[in-house]
C-alpha cells in the first residue's frame, strides 16, 4: 500500500504516523500545545509494517513517529519534528537567542542521552530474552545518573530551559516510564514538581487521553529486536 499525499477534504491536517511510545508522545503533545487538528495513523509495529517498501519510502530509517504535512512534506526524528513544528509556530522554543539554545542544547541532551539509555534500560529490564546483569547495570545506572542532571538544573529553575519548551516536552514521556527504568521519583524531587507541572497541563491530558497508554506486550519486539542490514526491503516510490 502507498501512502503518499491523498485528495480529501481532511487531507488538509498533517498525518502523524505513530506508536503508543515515548518518541511518538513528545509529538502528540506538542500538537495539542499548539492546537493543530491532525490525524493519527497507528503504525502496525509488532506486524512489521513499518518495515514494508511504502513506509521505507516516507522513512529510511523505518521508525515512528513521523509527520506528513497536508503539502505532502514528511518529516522524521522526533527532535526534529518538534523542532519543525516550533520554529513554524514561533512557540516552546525559547524566546531570544540564548535561550533558543539552551532549548536545543536539552533537546538534543534528551535525543542523545536520556532517550537512548532509557530504551536499553527499558530494553534489559523488561523485554529483552534473556537476563543480562552487565545491561541492566549499566542502563539503570546511567538513567539514574541522568535524572540527578535533570533534578540538578530544575532545583535552579522551572523549566530545562527557562521556560516551557519542547525540551520539557521531549524529556516528559521518558520520565512517564521511570519505573521502567527502575527510578522512582522520590530520589528526584525537582523532577517529580517538574513532571507534575507538565502532567497538569491541559494539552498533556488531552495527549494522553488520545495517546492509547497500554504496556506493550513482549512479544510485540520479536520482529523489532532482530533486524539486520541484509533484511532492509528495497523502498517502494510512491510517485
Ligand atoms: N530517534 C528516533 C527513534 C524512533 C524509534 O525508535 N521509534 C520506534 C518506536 S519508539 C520504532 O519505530 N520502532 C520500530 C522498529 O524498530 O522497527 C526518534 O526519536 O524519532
Amino acid at each position: 500500500m502507498a501512502y503518499g499525499a491523498g485528495t480529501s477534504a481532511s487531507d488538509a491536517q498533517p498525518v502523524l504516523y505513530y506508536y503508543p511510545s515515548p518518541n511518538s508522545l513528545k509529538v502528540i503533545i506538542l500538537l495539542h500545545e499548539l492546537e493543530i487538528d491532525w490525524q493519527g495513523r497507528q503504525v502496525d509495529l509488532a506486524g512489521g509494517e513499518q518495515l514494508g517498501p511504502a513506509f521505507a519510502a516516507l522513512n529510511p530509517n523505518r521508525k515512528v513517529p513521523l509527520l506528513q504535512l497536508a503539502d505532502g512534506q514528511i518529516i522524521f526524528e522526533s527532535g526534529a519534528i518538534l523542532e519543525f513544528l516550533a520554529e513554524q509556530h514561533g512557540r516552546f522554543i525559547g524566546g531570544g537567542f540564548s535561550e533558543r539554545w539552551l532549548c536545543k542544547q536539552w533537546l538534543y541532551w534528551q535525543m542523545s542521552a536520556l532517550g537512548p539509555a532509557a530504551g536499553q534500560a527499558h530494553h534489559f529490564r523488561k523485554f529483552a530474552p534473556e537476563r543480562v546483569p552487565y545491561g541492566i547495570r549499566r542502563y539503570t545506572d546511567e538513567v539514574n545518573r541522568l535524572y540527578g542532571v535533570m533534578n540538578e538544573v530544575l532545583s535552579r529553575r522551572p523549566w530545562l530551559a527557562g521556560t516551557y519548551s519542547i525540551a520539557d516536552i521531549a524529556c516528559w514521556p521518558w520520565v512517564v516510564h521511570a519505573d521502567w527504568q527502575g527510578q522512582t521519583l522520590t530520589e528526584f524531587p525537582a523532577v517529580a514538581r517538574w513532571y507534575e507541572s507538565l502532567r497538569s497541563r491541559p494539552s498533556v491530558e488531552a495527549a494522553m487521553a488520545r495517546y492509547a497508554t497500554r504496556e506493550i506486550p513482549a512479544e510485540d519486539y520479536t520482529l523489532l529486536l532482530n533486524q539486520r542490514a541484509g533484511a532492509l526491503q528495497p523502498t517502494q516510490d510512491n510517485g
